[in-house]
């Protein structure tokens, strides 16, 4: 346990209906950012309390990222989450471009001298990281709703959350927002204390995942004249593909059939491969929006990945992005508990 002016445990305390939790670190959402913060704090020594208002089978099935960067991958063997990745992740060392009905490879490795990017799943991280909380007796707690964050200004922040049906409170140090780009955290903010930019892009994405192999070993992204497609997947039996489309598209007017016939289309070559199809296992439209907020910190408050900045999916960036930022704030807070002094881990 680290030196400075609170080392609290987290603990229950029953008043009633009204449970009073105290810890170091309040985490808001456990998706990447919140699991990996909860996690890095551990090694330093501090105590946090990650609220997630979902459920813990929903936050481990939502169909998200696919592509680590090398700076991520290396980070997470690192700090012990990389066992099951290291076992199961797919090594890509470049990715295939189609221009004029040929696929062009382009070699990452080559590029970047070596850093190679691995193929896996944000779910099947989620999950490693949830199951790494609970061996050392800290999980998430789920379908904990947080109401409100009190007294960011002053020493010890408060979360009011609910969590099965009864009112409760999270005092901590520090609150960290890790809640995605439509979460709590930044809305507590006073207005004006933050300046935002926002750019919604007129298309979207339609995504599948399908118990199909692969038709290329690597990714194939495709510019074409009926909307951009790319081919991506999960492991060599699941594919994951993208196809561009209207925001709001309605999901009714895409069978299988359509899906299908609209990926040969716009991925086939000349080189006569051909898509494998198989049962399509989720299907979803996701809009194209870059946005970000400054400064990331207000009092006591820290934002991490999709709830400060947001990079459309193409770019294949947000968790890569939201794992920096937990690895810097969770190298910043040891300062505090060392120094006592809040600024040591302003930015
Ligand atoms: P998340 O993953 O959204 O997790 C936030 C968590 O907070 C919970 N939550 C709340 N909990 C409590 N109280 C509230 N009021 C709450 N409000 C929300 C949510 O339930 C959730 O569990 O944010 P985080 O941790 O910052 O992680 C960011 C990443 O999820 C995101 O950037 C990536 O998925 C983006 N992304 C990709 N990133 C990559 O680095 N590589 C990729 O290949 C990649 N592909 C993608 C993507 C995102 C996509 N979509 C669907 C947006 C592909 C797609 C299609």
């Amino acid at each position: 346990m680290p030196r400075g002016p609170k080392s609290s445990a987290s603990v229950f305390i029953s008043n009633e209906d009204l449970f009073i939790v105290r810890t170091q670190v309040g985490i808001i959402g456990a998706g990447p950012a919140g699991l990996l913060l909860s996690h890095l704090l551990h090694a330093h020594g501090i105590e946090s309390v990650v609220l997630e208002r979902r459920s813990q089978a929903y936050v481990e099935a939502r169909v998200r990222a696919g592509m680590l960067e090398w700076g991520t991958a290396e980070l997470l063997k690192r700090v012990g989450l990389g066992e099951r990745m290291v076992r199961q992740g797919m090594i890509h060392g470049g990715f295939g471009l189609v221009l004029n009905g040929r696929i062009n490879r382009l070699d990452l490795d080559d590029l970047t001298g070596g850093k190679s990017v691995t193929i896996y799943g944000q779910g099947e991280l989620v999950k490693d990281m949830i199951q790494a909380r609970m061996a050392v007796g800290a999980p998430p707690l789920f379908e904990a709703t947080p109401t409100g964050i009190d007294n960011l200004d002053g020493d010890l922040p408060t979360i009011r959350f609910l969590h099965c049906g009864n009112a409760c409170e999270l005092t901590c140090d520090f609150v960290a927002g890790c809640d995605g780009y439509h979460g709590i955290s930044r809305r507590s903010l006073p207005s004006g204390s933050v300046r935002e930019f926002v750019q919604d892009y007129p298309l979207a994405w339609l995504g599948i995942l399908a118990k199909a192999p692969v038709f290329a070993k690597e990714l194939v992204y495709s510019p074409h004249e009926r909307g951009f497609s790319l081919f991506s997947m999960r492991s060599p039996e699941l594919s994951r593909a993208y196809l561009q489309c209207v925001p709001g598209e309605d999901l009714a007017n895409w069978p299988d059939e359509r899906i299908w016939s609209e990926l040969r289309a716009r991925l086939e070559c000349d080189d006569g491969k051909t898509l494998c199809e198989g049962p399509i296992v989720s299907k979803n439209v996701t809009a194209m929006r870059s946005f970000v907020v400054e400064p990331m910190q207000y009092g006591r408050l820290f934002l991490a990945g999709d709830a400060a900045h947001v990079v459309p999916p193409s770019a294949a960036k947000g968790l890569n992005a939201a794992v920096a930022d937990v690895a810097l704030l969770a190298g910043a807070l040891p300062k505090f508990y060392r120094q006592g002094k809040r600024e040591a881990c302003d930015h």
